[in-house]
Formats: structure tokens, C-alpha cells, sequence
């Protein structure tokens, strides 16, 4: 079981699939991180922290309507690649959190979300 999940996870991260394995990267969940290696994961994403079974972090913007275009523009690449964050607006700060609901804990699409709020906050002078 432990080999059939890494399994899954290198053939969803390869770019170019091979015909033959595409509907097992289909069928095969991602597989769920434990703390330790969440941990670890999160030393290259400053500011994100560990919570339960989720990562978080808050970001502050300028003001309200930075903070909410922040939100959305999150919100559209989410949607995009159809793994969606707790998201919490107070004034001009914006706090996002990630879990794999489907899986009960982390796996390596909550940290692809993480970097992609980070980086798009970053275009946003968001701190
Ligand atoms: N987002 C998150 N964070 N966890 C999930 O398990 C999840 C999701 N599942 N977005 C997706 C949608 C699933 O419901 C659809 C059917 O793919």
C-alpha cells in the first residue's frame, strides 16, 4: 500500500505520463504527510506554520480591497487545479489554511497551495 501511494504521487508530480499509467495517477489518492515530513517541507515556506493537520499562514495587505483581490485571485487558482484553502478575511489581513479534506491530513497539493498563496501575495506587496 505505502508503494502504490508513493507510486501515485511520483506519477502525478511527472510531467509526461506515460499512456499506460495515466488512470492510475487518476484512481490513487496523494499521499498523506506525516508531521515530521511537513515540517520539513515547511522550512522552505517562510511564515506557514503547522496546525493540526493543517498549514496556515497569514497575509496582510495595504488595505480591505487589496486584502479581498488577494482572495480572489487565490480563489481563481484554486479553482484551477481544484484544491481549495480555508480562507479568512479580517480588514486588510487574510489568513489561508490547507488540508487535504479528502485524505484527513497534509499532502504535497496543501504545500503546491501554500507556495501558490505566497507567491501571489508576494505580487501583491502582501507581507
Ligand atoms: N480541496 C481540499 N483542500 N481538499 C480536498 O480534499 C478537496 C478540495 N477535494 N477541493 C476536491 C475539491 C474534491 O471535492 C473534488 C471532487 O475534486
Amino acid at each position: 500500500m505505502l508503494n502504490t501511494v508513493y507510486y501515485s504521487n511520483i506519477v502525478k508530480t511527472l510531467t509526461v505520463v506515460p499512456w499506460f499509467l495515466t488512470p492510475l495517477a487518476y484512481a490513487l489518492p496523494m499521499a498523506k504527510i506525516t508531521s515530521e515530513d511537513a515540517r520539513q517541507k515547511l522550512q522552505g515556506l517562510p511564515g506557514w506554520a503547522l496546525e493540526g493537520d493543517t498549514i496556515k499562514r497569514q497575509f496582510t495587505f495595504s488595505g480591505f480591497p487589496e486584502a479581498v483581490a488577494f482572495l480572489v485571485r487565490l480563489g481563481f487558482a484554486a479553482e484551477a487545479v481544484d484544491h481549495h484553502p480555508d480562507l479568512l478575511v479580517n480588514y486588510k489581513r487574510v489568513t489561508v489554511a490547507y488540508s487535504t479534506h479528502s485524505q484527513g491530513g497534509l499532502t504535497d497539493k496543501d504545500f503546491a497551495g501554500a507556495r501558490e498563496a505566497t507567491s501571489i501575495a508576494a505580487s501583491m506587496a502582501g507581507k
